[in-house]
């Protein structure tokens, strides 16, 4: 045979007709549109009350996010991630959980670990790095994926956990559109395809992912696409319609239980900085932030509850002044909170310290010795 290189010939219309992105016409599921009109058959079928506290909770969200970042600014927080303008992605998927279900945490969905039992003293405590917390609350919330997309092979593995231990429940990831250009993705979901589990994977696009525009993060038109190609369920929606979201994720949980894991991608829009350490004017401009703001998911749901002759059970300005109250004292209760030592960052890994971790701490303790103005303001383990 001969392998040295050859030249190569088009080889003109063989019958070969490659599938691409035009083949695939994916629609976007909506109940209450943007000027407040909605379709009345897909509006669920949930008491009053029940349709009132998914305005709470958004309202919830919204004021959580601003006491955090003033909180963040007067330093008593590390760093916090809004979920301004995400707030209906956030309480449409976080309503429709089961108080059995294990959710799988991204950053941004206050409100959700809230309904799903999680105090707001340990969730601040989460944000000024005391992560166990959070484990002491009995709630059935996994810790914060800072790392993008580690969590969604987890939620994979606690879903198949669940269907042998055959428990009635699904694992919830919340992940951002950053998260399915990671390996993580592609292993989470192809695993959850094979063996069948009972999770779904939540997708807030909110369009960036820091400063990178969704276009910039895939080729492909949308996320929910991505699902076929692991053999599950797809499911669109617009994330900025509480409604539609509640609606996507209960047939997403319901579809779960029954062995089909599913993907759903809720359009939504990060109104606010990426995070307190983020400027967002270096790479979008006003206009398209006005855009979305015209699309807010609060005003949109208000005038839903309007229409319908729900808004009357609102009283806005008690919730308010009850989130309010409830944020100082959880400020006051994270504030008491005993001061972890800072050496505790190497005990909680492995059983017995490997050598190489040793060293580190080993490393460390020397530089603390050297410089200890570094760490003074942070209780040290006694020696010994
Ligand atoms: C593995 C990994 N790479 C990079 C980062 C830095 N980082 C933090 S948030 C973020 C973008 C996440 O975007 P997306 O998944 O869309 O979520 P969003 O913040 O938009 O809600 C990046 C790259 C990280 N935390 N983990
Ligand atoms: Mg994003």
């Amino acid at each position: 045979m001969d392998n040295s290189p050859r030249s190569v010939t088009p080889v003109g219309d063989v019958g070969v007709d490659p599938l691409s992105q035009g083949d695939l016409e994916i629609d976007t599921y909506q109940v209450v549109r943007p000027d407040g009109t909605f379709d009345s058959d897909r509006v669920p079928d949930v008491d009053d009350e029940s349709l009132r506290d998914l305005y709470r909770w958004m309202l919830v969200q919204r004021l959580y996010d601003d006491r955090a970042t003033k909180l963040q600014r007067r330093g008593k927080l590390g760093t916090v991630a809004s979920g301004r303008g995400q707030e209906a992605a956030i309480v449409g998927s976080g309503f429709s959980l089961a108080k059995q279900d294990w959710i799988f945490p991204y950053g941004r969905e206050a409100a959700a670990l809230l309904m799903h039992g999680l105090s707001l003293r340990d969730l601040l405590l989460y944000w000024r790095g005391i992560e166990d917390a959070s484990r002491m609350n009995g709630a059935n919330v996994f810790g914060l994926a800072i790392s993008i997309g580690s969590h969604i092979p987890l939620a994979t593995g606690k879903a198949w956990g669940m269907q042998l231990a055959d428990e009635s429940a699904i694992a919830f990831a919340n992940l951002g559109d950053g998260a399915t250009s990671t390996g993580a993705f592609h292993e989470g979901m192809n695993l959850a395809g094979v063996l069948e589990v009972p999770a779904v994977f939540f997708c807030q696009n909110n369009q960036y992912a820091i400063s990178l525009p969704f276009d910039g993060q895939t080729k492909a038109n949308t996320v929910a696409q991505k699902a076929l190609a692991y053999g599950i369920d797809g499911i669109r929606v617009d994330g900025n319609d509480v409604l539609a979201v509640y609606n996507a994720v209960s047939k997403a949980r319901e579809r779960a239980l029954e062995g089909n894991p599913v993907l759903v991608e809720a359009v939504t829009y990060r109104r606010g900085a990426h995070t307190t350490s983020d400027d967002p004017t270096r790479y979008r401009d006003d206009e398209e932030v006005e855009a979305w703001k015209d699309r807010d998911p609060l005003e949109r749901y208000r005038s839903f509850l309007e229409k319908t002759g729900r808004w009357e059970g609102i009283d806005e300005e008690a919730i308010r002044e009850d989130i309010d109250a409830k944020f100082s004292d959880a400020v006051e209760a994270a504030d008491a909170f005993e001061e972890r030592d800072v050496e505790e960052i190497f005990d909680y890994l492995y059983e017995e310290m490997p050598p190489e971790l040793e060293r580190q701490l080993a490393d460390f303790e020397a530089l603390l010795e050297e410089r200890p103005e570094l760490y003074d303001h942070i209780e040290r383990r006694p020696k010994g």
